[in-house]
């Protein structure tokens, strides 16, 4: 009985659905235009055009939401977008937010 208890709260657990993070993309004075293009067509797999689109958002708001994943993939995303930022002189961030 306490076995099949345990089976059964196992298998609740393993049943739920991750839950999901956005990469938010904030806006500064120094990148280029061109380079948030490439980070975001290379890094969120975003079309040129969805990467302007992205892009000109985040100038104009503030920020803009790249992309909707798992917990360890987002952080892979903005360590990635942190790594490639700090290699070209840029200030680019990006943050994680519960959806
Ligand atoms: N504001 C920047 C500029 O005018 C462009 C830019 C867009 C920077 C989006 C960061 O996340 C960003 N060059």
């Amino acid at each position: 009985m306490e076995f099949q208890e345990d089976v059964q709260a196992k298998e609740s657990v393993e049943l739920k659905e991750p839950s999901l993070y956005k990469v938010v993309l904030l806006n500064d004075d120094y990148t280029t235009m061109e380079f948030v293009i490439d980070i975001l067509t290379n890094i969120f797999s975003l079309s040129s055009d969805e990467a302007v689109a992205v892009m000109m958002k985040v100038h104009e708001r503030g920020r803009g939401v790249c992309g909707i994943y798992t917990y360890e993939i987002a952080e892979t995303k903005v360590a990635r977008v942190a790594q490639q930022a700090r290699a070209n002189n840029f200030p680019l961030r990006s943050i994680i937010e519960e959806v």
